[in-house]
């Protein structure tokens, strides 16, 4: 990849709504991404390979659970500084961001919210350094969007629980020390199991084959009668909301990160636009190619206003799961217009790794349906504003 020249658009002078300690934390994450992965991540993306020797920086730069309190190792972050280091990350790539907001909303936030002292003590230091890395067991073969169904299931056993299922498409889980899973009790209740590596009958096997989001590594969770001490089970909420309130402070993660990725685009298409020549002119100076940059920063521009007062919001506690739906949906998806855009911009040069446009674009089909797919998140909002759920259908006489 060419060296990396990235300056974040600001059209809207977003950066005034900056606190000094918010400027810094962006400046040492985009510092540290600039050194430590730009000049790496296409080899580790062509090769299909996660940076494993980046975790400690990561944890150094406190991408592990910013918001996380000092009393339990973390930097105490506030809302908007956890958004704009996901978005340094996203900036470079998906799936290094990935690695982060899994660590920090779905092993470490769970841990922190629904935890007790114990289980908080015992993970969330090395969890906030990357001395240990988690992954997050939701989805299912059979049970993607509708994790209600989930069949992964626990039972009692004195001391223990027994659990059995199966996870697929977990982030993480080919190298994680811990799995927070989701799994039903006896009674079909959903509770969270911090569930260790070396358990006898767990094992993370690797899934292959994507064409997207090469450089975070992805992997089933498989359980065959694994002994679960009850001391794991994180005691203080359960049921279908415990997951879906991680998922929550992911997607806020994801808002930010997706919004990065077009950033990284735009400012590529507008630099290359400036630079190549065609026609005795540079490509810049045509009205068709001004159309493409004009509304590519009217649409960074908006999300960024989005976004912030999303932050905002949630930094006061009053960010609700669909605002937060309607942000990761609308960014993701300017995010992917913008990087279609950008890669036409740069011709024939846009499909190489020259350029991170290809990769952003092709890591962005995953982040379009994870966490809530697309159009999950459309029916989301669609529930708000009627009061009316459209996620189920009975189903027609055929
Ligand atoms: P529904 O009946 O609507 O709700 C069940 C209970 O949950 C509560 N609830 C929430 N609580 C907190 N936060 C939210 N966002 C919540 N949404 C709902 C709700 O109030 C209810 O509580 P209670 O007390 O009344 O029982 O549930 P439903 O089964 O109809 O499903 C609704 C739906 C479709 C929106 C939900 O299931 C959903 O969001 N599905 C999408 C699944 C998903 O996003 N999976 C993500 C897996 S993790 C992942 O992708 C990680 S990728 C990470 C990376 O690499 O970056
Ligand atoms: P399905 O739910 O089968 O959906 C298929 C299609 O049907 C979609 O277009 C969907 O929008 C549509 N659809 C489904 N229900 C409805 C409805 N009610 N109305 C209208 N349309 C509907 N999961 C984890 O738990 N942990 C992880 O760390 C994790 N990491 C991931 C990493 C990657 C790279 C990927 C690709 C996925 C990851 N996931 C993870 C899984 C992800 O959350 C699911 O893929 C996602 O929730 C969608 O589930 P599904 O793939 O089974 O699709």
């Amino acid at each position: 990849m060419a060296t990396d020249q990235y300056t974040h658009p600001d059209y809207y002078a977003m950066d005034d709504f900056l606190t000094d300690e918010q400027k810094l934390v962006r400046d040492a994450a985009r510092a540290w991404v600039k050194k430590e992965v730009s000049p790496i991540i296409e080899d580790n993306y062509e090769n299909c390979t996660f940076p494993r020797h980046l975790l400690k920086g990561l944890g150094e730069i406190g991408a592990f659970g910013p918001y996380i309190p000092e009393e339990y190792g973390g930097p105490g972050l506030d809302q908007i500084s956890y958004g704009i280091i996901m978005q340094e990350l996203e900036r470079c790539d998906s799936g290094l961001r990935s690695t982060a907001s899994v660590q920090s909303s779905l092993v470490m936030y769970p841990i922190w919210k629904y935890g007790n002292e114990e289980q908080r003590m015992k993970y969330l230091p090395k969890l906030g350094t990357g001395e240990m890395i988690g992954c997050f067991g939701l989805t299912e073969p059979d049970h993607g969007s509708n994790p209600g169904g989930m069949i992964t299931n626990f039972k009692d056993d004195g001391d223990y629980v027994i659990l059995n299922g199966a996870k697929m498409w977990i982030s993480n889980a080919p190298f994680a020390d811990i799995a927070v899973v989701w799994a039903k009790n006896e009674e079909g209740r959903i509770h969270g199991l911090v569930v260790e590596r070396g358990m006898e009958g767990f094992s993370t096997p690797e899934m292959h084959g994507k064409h997207s989001l090469r450089a975070s590594a992805t992997g089933e969770l498989i359980f065959v009668n694994v002994r679960v001490p009850k001391a794991n089970i994180l005691p203080n909420k359960s049921g279908l909301g415990a997951p879906l309130g991680c998922l929550d402070s992911a997607r806020f993660g994801i808002a930010w990160g997706a919004l990065g990725a077009a950033m990284d685009c735009y400012d590529q298409a507008l630099r290359y636009s400036k630079e190549r020549t065609q026609f005795g002119v540079p490509i810049g100076g045509f009205q068709l190619i001004q159309k493409k940059l004009a509304e590519m920063i009217t649409e960074i521009t908006k999300a960024q206003l989005l976004t912030f007062r999303l932050g905002q919001l949630r930094n006061d506690g009053r960010a609700t799961s669909a605002q937060i739906s309607m942000a990761k949906r609308n960014n993701v998806e300017i995010a992917l217009d913008i990087a279609r855009e950008a890669r036409q911009i740069h011709g024939a040069m846009g499909i190489t790794n020259e350029y991170s446009i290809m990769r952003h674009m092709a890591n962005l089909e995953s982040v379009l349906t994870y966490e809530g797919t697309h159009d999950v998140h459309l029916l989301i909002t669609g529930m708000d504003i009627t009061g009316i759920p459209a996620f189920t259908r009975e189903m027609p006489e055929l």
